[in-house]
């Protein structure tokens, strides 16, 4: 490390959520980063002067020959997370990865052994962990307030697909993507239903694309969109709480929404990302008698302590344990994403483990 407590970084990927990372890091006193890596000269170059990064680079490979970085947070499409963060893991070097982890289970697999062999701090974006209501809802389920969770009800929109002009961007190819929004975001649903209730044992699943064809960016021309544009599934927890998932592209006027229902023995709790510092209740036989859930402000210490992934990797490193999402709970959610895949295919219920 460059000091004990300086962090030197390189960033790997520098579009929209590239950018998104880097304005993280800008806040962080501890990190510094030093270098910047994209195929597109052109992105590479607006972001390094946004960002005032000194070098840059177009080939991963060449950045990691680096003597002097600590990290690496790799931004780039799905299907070059395995390859760019089993190179870095090679050269000793901490990673945090955006969702989903891989392509499918067996390159996750494959990613968290390199990393604990190599016992680097290895990180994946599941950013919602850090909404104040979603860390809310966490402690009160752990409080055992609410009883033994009974059922999961989740659900994320976003509607960018309604328009049909809206370009065949590389999140609507399986080649660079592996799946479609079930991997993009019902692998945030996953990692909050685990992180909420606990693993998932068995999942029925259904995925659904509504237009096969769209322009592409800058031609026009139309290519195909070959992964699922809204997926649904069933799931059963290991604690033997019931879960129904569903996540689209589809979803008029809504940019960014998720909404959860959890019901426990003893009371309830509603979550919304749109409304980040408060959540609902009914605890208990009074409030369950009078029908009636109850807003409830998010207490200011969580609120206070809202912080970013990317401070919590910085951290992270300088203190030498991962308490952020691993990329253990990255091969979780890719492993229910891999079952839902399947079962989606077989029209049946799919247990896990998978092979
Ligand atoms: C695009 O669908 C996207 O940016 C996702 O990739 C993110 O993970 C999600 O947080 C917001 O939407």
């Amino acid at each position: 490390m460059a000091s004990s407590s300086t962090v030197r970084l390189a960033i790997i990927g520098t579009g929209g959520m590239g950018a998104a990372h880097l304005r993280a890091y800008q806040a962080s006193e501890k990190a510094r980063v030093i270098a910047a890596c994209d195929v597109d000269p052109e992105s590479l170059a607006r972001v390094a002067e946004q960002f005032n990064i000194p070098a840059t680079y177009r080939d991963y490979r060449e950045l990691l020959e680096r003597e002097d970085l600590d990290a690496v947070d790799i931004v780039t499409p799905n299907n070059s997370h395995a390859e760019v963060s089993l190179a870095a893991i090679r050269r000793g070097l901490h990673v945090l990865c955006e969702k989903p982890l891989a392509m499918n289970r067996h390159e996750a697999r494959e990613m968290v052994s390199a990393a604990r062999r190599a016992g680097v701090i290895a990180a994946v974006n599941f950013t919602y962990r850090n909404v104040p209501a979603a860390r809310y809802i966490r402690e009160i389920i752990q409080s055992g307030e609410i009883g033994e969770p009974l059922h999961l009800i989740i659900t994320y929109s976003q509607g960018w697909l309604v328009d049909p002009a809206s370009p065949r961007v590389w999140r609507l190819t399986k080649e660079m993507s592996g799946t479609g929004v079930l991997g993009d975001l019902g692998s945030h649903l996953i990692d909050l239903a685990r992180w909420w209730i606990g693993d998932i044992s068995a999942v029925l699943g259904h995925l659904k694309t509504f237009v096969t064809e769209r322009p592409l960016p800058g031609t026009g021309r139309l290519a195909p969109v070959d992964v699922d544009d809204a997926a649904s599934f069933l799931a059963e927890f290991t604690n033997g709480a019931t879960g129904v998932f569903f996540c689209t592209r589809y979803a008029f006027a809504r940019a960014n929404t998720q909404r959860a229902e959890i019901y426990g023995t003893r009371g309830g709790l509603v979550y919304d990302n749109e409304r980040p510092n408060e959540i609902q209740f009914a605890i208990g036989s009074f409030m369950a008698s009078a029908r009636q859930y109850c807003t409830l402000p998010v207490p200011a210490s969580i609120q206070a302590s809202k912080t970013t992934t990317m401070q919590q990797f910085v951290d992270d490193i300088v203190r030498g344990t991962c308490t952020t999402a691993t990329f253990e709970d990255g091969l979780a959610s890719q492993e229910v994403i891999d079952a839902v895949v399947e079962s989606a295919q077989t029209g049946g219920w799919v247990r896990l483990p998978l092979a």
